[in-house]
C-alpha cells in the first residue's frame, strides 16, 4: 500500500508538471467575434473610427465575421489588452492578420509594455476584389517580445498621420511562446512510457504472491 501511495504521488507530480508546462497565455476576444471590444481597452471605441462590426459587408478573408477597423488619417486610435500567465524572460510571439482599406492605408504600431513599437504595413487593397476590393488582402504578421514579468500590456496603434487617409484592419490576434516550452512529442512519448511503466510496475506488484510480504 505504501508503494502504491508513492506511485500515485509520483504520477501526480508528473501530471502536475505537464499541466504547468502547457498552461498558455491567451488573448481574450482576439478575433473580435463578440462584435464589440470585450477584452480590449484603449482609445478605440465603437464609433466609426475605432471599431466597426462591418462583418463581411466589406472584404473577405478575415477570420470569422468581425474584425477591428483602426482609423487612418482621421485620428490616432489605440487598442490594448493586458495578457497574464507569462513567464518572466520568455519570448512570446503575437500573431495577427491585417488588411488595408484602400491604396494607401495606415500602418499599425505594435508594442508591449510601452516598449519600442514595431511598425506593420499591409499590402494595398485588391481593386478587383469583393465589393470594390476593400479589405480583401489579409496578411499574417508576427510581433515578438520578451516578457518582463508575468503579464504584459500589448498595444496596437494606428498613427492617424497617413495623408492617404485610409484605414487599417486587424483580426485574429493570438499569443504563444516563441521558443516552444510546450512538451515536444518525444517528451510526451517518454512521459507516456514512464506512466505506463509505473502502472505496469504496480500491476506486477499486485500479481506477486502475498506470501512472505
Ligand atoms: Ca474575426
Amino acid at each position: 500500500m505504501k508503494r502504491t501511495i508513492l506511485t500515485l504521488a509520483a504520477l501526480a507530480l508528473l501530471l502536475g508538471g505537464v499541466g504547468q508546462a502547457t498552461a498558455a497565455p491567451m488573448i481574450v476576444n482576439g478575433s473580435f467575434e463578440t462584435g464589440d471590444l470585450t477584452g480590449w481597452s484603449g482609445t478605440a471605441t465603437t464609433d466609426g473610427f475605432g471599431y466597426n462590426p462591418f462583418g463581411t459587408a466589406y472584404g473577405s478573408g478575415m477570420d470569422g465575421t468581425h474584425w477591428m477597423w483602426l482609423s487612418g488619417y482621421e485620428r490616432e486610435r489605440t487598442l490594448e489588452q493586458t495578457v497574464s500567465g507569462l513567464t518572466n524572460g520568455t519570448t512570446y510571439a503575437v500573431n495577427f492578420i491585417m488588411a488595408s482599406e484602400f491604396a494607401n492605408s495606415d500602418s499599425l504600431n505594435v508594442s508591449a509594455d510601452g516598449g519600442t513599437p514595431v511598425t506593420f504595413t499591409a499590402p494595398p487593397y485588391n481593386a478587383s476584389g469583393f465589393n470594390g476590393g476593400f479589405w480583401t488582402v489579409w496578411v499574417s504578421k508576427e510581433f515578438t517580445f520578451t516578457a518582463n514579468g508575468t503579464s504584459a500590456t500589448l498595444q496596437f496603434s494606428s498613427f492617424g498621420l497617413n495623408s492617404g487617409g485610409y484605414d487599417v484592419g486587424l483580426d485574429n490576434v493570438s499569443i504563444r511562446e516563441a521558443a516552444s516550452a510546450v512538451p515536444e512529442p518525444a517528451t510526451l512519448t517518454m512521459l507516456g512510457f514512464g506512466i505506463a511503466g509505473l502502472a505496469g510496475y504496480g500491476w506486477r506488484k499486485r500479481k506477486q504472491p502475498v506470501a512472505g510480504v
